[in-house]
């Protein structure tokens, strides 16, 4: 494969450590934009290059170059932030961006708008509250998933340490990060950035890994390259099975390329030890990835390229130890639990529905002044979920009451309670009018085609069931729709191909039901879906099991 590497794959050989010409790029003032092989290694460092899709017509027409601007997402290994961390990008959002706080299906936080001239100054305030956006994009290792809920185990906090372990462990070793946007003396030339894991070439494709804690499957973990569900037995952490191969993405029309969930290859226990597996399944991939199509570089083509048994052995071999076999675990919810609860030390803990993840002032609801008020009584931390919702967390017994006072003056508490099953357990992706690949509409769609879904459930009685829906605006999966009971995938504008049958619980992949239909189609289908449902469903059978049961086999 070697002799016919992807361009990327040169363009990070020749990068100097992930340094390009970006510094120079940024000074340039005539385009709003960068090179290409600038936007490829920019991503390592946590941004995108973007244009507004929306204005792209109107600026050709006026013989504008594209309206570009840049997207900048954070690490938050587990999706944990203070609250002084949260007014520090409160204010950058204001300040530099569009304004609008996006939390993401990774745990983390993206700001759109980002102008060349301002990302330094962006970065520099980021940095000052203790802040990065090393390497969540880019051919590495992402922000690290672990179930969100402090009140899901009394072992909550000994599992989420090992989402940072894990992100400092795989950290690129390059200091172009620092070098760049933080002035740190340049240190390209001299040869102390050796990176065993990364090499010179960084890893085939983007490597994530996400960490379940059962019986909730919050985080999706079997769409992550690496999947670790921790195994608890008598109120002790034994360790974690380990699932290697998940991934959600497919191109229309390329049956090469398929959503995949992770194979479970064992069990592993001890911190060194299970730190040392993600490390060497990380070099796995490395080494026997595919660096020629892009396409088909993520593990999960690799484990079915090499097979599973090959896989584990060599593992196996690398690691010097053996995988136990999989320990029994059973996951039951995958959801994030709205309203107030208490965790074990008596500690209280809010999540508000905030649709797909967008943090702003909108008409009458004032969400993002609500937390920015409630970060300024500094007595809350702040928790990002795998499902766009944030927890304010770690809430002592005596400043319940301000929190709630804030709530209840914005209208959070209203909003959150009034908010139906569906709504709640929906997501979207971004898509337009920032994401360059989206064939169609999703954060911006899906809450309107759910209020006239809302009407079909009322029709048949279903409000109680908590049926997940999910859009993306393009099978790239970013809003995990393959893994929906209901998934809707983009294919044009106005146009979704509709997955039913996925399970609740994100063990089973959905399948396409209906190709490329429009508002009205869609709703003629789900009216007829759910009435099935409501006269023919088992007792306690979700929708996708039911969809799976009656429609698809
Ligand atoms: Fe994603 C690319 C947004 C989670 C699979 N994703 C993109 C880009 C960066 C478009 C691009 O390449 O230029 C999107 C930026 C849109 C924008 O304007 O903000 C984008 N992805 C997102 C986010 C923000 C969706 C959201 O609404 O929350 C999520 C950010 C996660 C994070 O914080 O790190 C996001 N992306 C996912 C997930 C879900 C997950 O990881 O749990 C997936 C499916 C799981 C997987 O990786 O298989 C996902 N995104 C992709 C892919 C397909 C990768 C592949 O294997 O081919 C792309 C395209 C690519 O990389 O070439 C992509
Ligand atoms: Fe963009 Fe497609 Fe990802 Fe949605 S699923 S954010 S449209 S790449």
């Amino acid at each position: 494969m070697a002799d016919n590497l992807s361009s990327v794959e040169r363009i990070k050989q020749d990068s100097r450590g992930l340094r390009g010409t970006i510094a120079g790029e940024i000074r340039n003032e005539i385009s709003g934009a960068i090179s290409e092989e600038d936007q490829a290694l920019i991503k390592f460092h946590g941004m995108y290059q973007q244009d507004d899709r929306d204005r792209r017509q109107e600026r050709a027409e006026k013989k504008l170059e594209r309206l570009y601007s840049f997207m900048i997402r954070l690490r938050l290994p587990g999706g944990f932030m203070t609250p002084e961390q949260w007014l520090a990008t409160h204010d950058i959002a204001g300040k530099n961006t569009t304004g609008t706080i996006k939390i993401t299906t990774r745990q983390t936080l993206q700001l759109h708008g980002l102008i060349k001239s301002n990302i330094k100054p962006t970065i520099q305030a980021f940095n000052a509250a203790k802040l990065d956006s090393i390497a969540t994009c880019g051919d590495i290792n992402r922000n690290v998933l672990c179930s969100s809920h402090p009140m899901q185990s009394p072992l909550h906090a000994n599992i989420h340490q090992f989402a940072k372990k894990i992100s400092d462990m795989l950290m690129p070793r390059t200091r172009a990060y620092y070098e760049i946007w933080l002035d740190e003396e340049i240190l390209a030339d001299k040869k102390d950035e050796n990176d065993p894991l990364y090499q010179d070439r960084y890893l085939p494709r983007k490597f994530k890994v996400g960490i379940a804690i059962p019986p909730n499957n919050d985080v999706d973990v079997f769409t992550n390259d690496v999947g670790l569900i921790a195994v608890v037995e008598g109120n002790e952490l034994k360790g974690f099975n380990v699932a290697v191969g998940g991934g959600l993405s497919a191109t229309h029309g390329n049956p090469l390329t398929y959503p995949r969930l992770a194979t479970t290859l064992g069990f592993v226990a001890g911190e060194s030890n299970i730190l040392r597996v993600v490390y060497e399944i990380a070099t796995i991939q490395r080494d026997y990835g595919n660096r020629s199509d892009r396409k088909l570089a993520r593990i999960k083509y690799t484990i079915d390229r090499l097979g599973a048994d090959w896989f584990r052995k060599e593992l196996e071999k690398r690691c010097g130890f053996s995988l136990e076999d999989a320990r029994p675990f059973e996951f039951f919810e995958r959801k994030d639990f709205y309203g107030w609860h208490q965790n074990h030390e008596g500690l209280w803990y809010y999540t508000p529905f905030i649709e797909n993840g967008r943090v702003l002032d909108e008409g009458k609801l004032r969400l993002k002044t609500a937390l920015f008020e409630i970060a300024g009584t500094g007595k809350a931390n702040f928790r990002f979920t795998a499902n766009q919702n944030l927890i304010l967390s770690d809430i002592s017994e005596k400043d319940r009451p301000p929190i709630q006072k804030i709530l209840k003056k914005f209208g959070i508490d209203q909003h959150t309670e009034k908010a139906s099953l569906i709504r709640k357990n929906s997501m979207a992706c971004v898509a337009l009018n920032t994401c360059p690949l989206a064939l169609a509409e999703a954060q911006r769609y899906l809450p309107t085609l759910l209020s006239k879904i809302e009407k079909l459930i009322r029709k048949h009685s279903l409000e109680d069931e908590e049926i997940i829906i999910r859009m993306t605006g393009c099978p790239n999966g970013c809003g995990r729709s393959t893994v929906a009971e209901i998934g809707f995938v983009g294919t044009a504008l106005g146009k979704y191909n509709l997955h039913i049958g996925g399970d609740h619980f994100g063990m089973r992949l959905n399948k396409i039901y209906k190709e490329n239909l429009d508002e009205e189609a869609i709703l003629l289908e789900l009216d007829k879906l759910f009435a099935s449902f409501r006269d023919e469903k088992e007792e306690h059978e979700y929708f996708g099991d039911f969809a799976l049961r009656k429609f698809l086999s």
